[in-house]
């Protein structure tokens, strides 16, 4: 082999852009479904007449360094699948960063949704995701990339090696608002309107 075969070598991981594909092996995959998300949406009846084996969405990343090192970077996709519980749409978890002052950036390939970002004092608001759309969530701020289209949202994230994924304050507390279908589109509806108390 040269000398210029043994230096350039094609990378063993790619990206399939209009998929919002990752490819290769070192790939990591998760598949979240309707059933690990009891705790989330809002109808508790709606859920229950629900097939909990539904795919709600899939995530595909690559961890270069060790998760929880500092200084890697992480590069991932997430699908959220189109479709709601009652009125409320398909959604991820979110998340705050376990180290709180580390930020993410999202950037939507495919779809039609919002992200919805709240502060650590519950002041919660949120973004249109459309092809294109461009990102940055700063530190401290909790993330959750909602469906709101008839089609699969998806987008790719970069978020630092150590940052981390702290779910028990979402999954205790909420965001401070929900995406829901009102009058036949959707709508960013804050707990306090929904009447649903939010301890912090
Ligand atoms: C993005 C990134 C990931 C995250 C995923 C799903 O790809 O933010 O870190 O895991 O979305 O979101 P969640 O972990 O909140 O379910
Ligand atoms: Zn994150």
């Amino acid at each position: 082999m040269s000398t210029f075969g043994r230096l350039v070598s094609e990378r063993a991981s790619r990206v399939d852009w209009p998929a919002a594909r990752l490819e290769g092996t070192s790939v990591r995959n998760s598949v979240t479904k309707l059933g690990q998300l009891q705790a989330y949406f809002r109808s508790r009846a709606a859920f229950a007449s629900m097939d909990p084996e539904t795919v709600v969405y899939r995530v595909q990343w690559l961890e270069p360094i060790a998760a929880g090192v500092e200084g890697g970077l992480f590069w991932g996709s997430t699908t959220v699948e189109p479709g709601r519980v009652g009125d409320e749409y398909f959604m991820t978890k979110g998340h705050f960063h376990a180290i709180r002052n580390r930020a993410e950036y999202y950037t939507t390939v495919q779809g039609e949704g919002m992200l919805i970002l709240m502060d650590e004092q519950g002041r919660t608001r949120a973004e249109v995701m459309t092809p294109g759309s461009l990102h940055y969530i700063p530190g401290a701020t909790g993330h959750r990339a909602v469906n709101t289209g008839m089609t699969p949202l998806c987008f790719w994230a970069c978020w630092p090696s150590d940052a981390g994924h702290d779910y028990d304050t979402i999954a205790a507390e909420g965001f401070g608002a929900r995406v829901l279908l009102r009058n036949g589109a959707p709508a960013l509806v804050t707990v306090a309107d929904l009447g649903d108390s939010v301890e912090r």
